[in-house]
């Protein structure tokens, strides 16, 4: 397996606390029923070989996932996959549609047809059959990692680091010599901007709820 130091992932903006691996890339998680599946983007950030380190904001869906599994299954850290590529499925993922709506399923409804999937190898997850990289792994269930500062979407740096979950690296696919899509946030207008505000009520709709 391709190892996650061998990409050459670029550092976005002079005083980020890493290299971000996920700028531009879909965060696929399952709520511990497998019911809900969420696609969004989060920025995550490379630690080492083996570690990533994801901004996850408690309102977020991804945070409402990750909240559940400290509920419900105490002992096991959520799975997640990363993977950059495909125009629509990162369109989507970085627009807010309602809770439990799977972002494939409005993808489907909007194309007219199925997002084509293909199963994880390690979890049971399906993802786009279009990804260039995909990543597999498991969630802390505690804030144990020091994240960021990253470069914000408003132009400026954010407000240091902070304690978030682990993203445990544990396999990854590619295609021959893939693509690692990047949004580099900054002042507007950039990727991050423009997508937000496609989406329903100017992209606020989950983070004023
Ligand atoms: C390029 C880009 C970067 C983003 N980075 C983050 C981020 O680091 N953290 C975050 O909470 N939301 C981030 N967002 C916004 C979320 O993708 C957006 O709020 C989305 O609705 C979240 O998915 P959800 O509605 O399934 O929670 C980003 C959006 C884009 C387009
Ligand atoms: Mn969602």
């Amino acid at each position: 397996m391709r190892r996650i130091l061998t990409f050459p992932i670029p550092f976005a903006h002079d005083k980020d606390g890493g290299r971000y691996a996920n700028t531009w890339g879909t965060l696929i998680v399952k709520t511990p029923d497998g019911k809900w599946v969420n696609w969004s983007i989060a920025r995550v950030m490379r630690v080492d070989g083996k570690r990533m380190v994801g901004l996850i904001v408690p309102s977020q869906h991804i945070g409402q996932i990750w909240t559940m599994q400290i509920i419900h299954i105490v002992e096991e850290p959520s799975p997640y996959t990363s993977l950059p590529g495909s125009a629509g499925v990162s369109c989507v993922s970085g627009i807010p549609i309602p809770a439990n709506a799977d972002e494939a399923d409005y993808i489907g409804t909007l194309a007219g047809e199925p997002v084509p999937v293909v199963k994880a190898i390690s979890l049971d997850l399906d993802v786009p059959a279009t990804a260039e990289i995909v990543i597999e792994g498991h969630v802390s269930i505690e804030r144990d990692c020091q994240e960021g500062p990253y470069g914000e979407y408003g132009g400026y740096l954010g407000e240091g680091s902070s304690a978030q979950p682990t993203f445990h690296v544990e396999t990854i696919t590619h295609r021959d010599d893939p693509i690692w899509p990047m949004s580099i946030t900054g002042r507007p207008t950039d990727e991050s901007h423009t997508l937000w505000a496609m989406g329903p009520k100017g992209g606020c709709a989950d983070l004023s709820a």
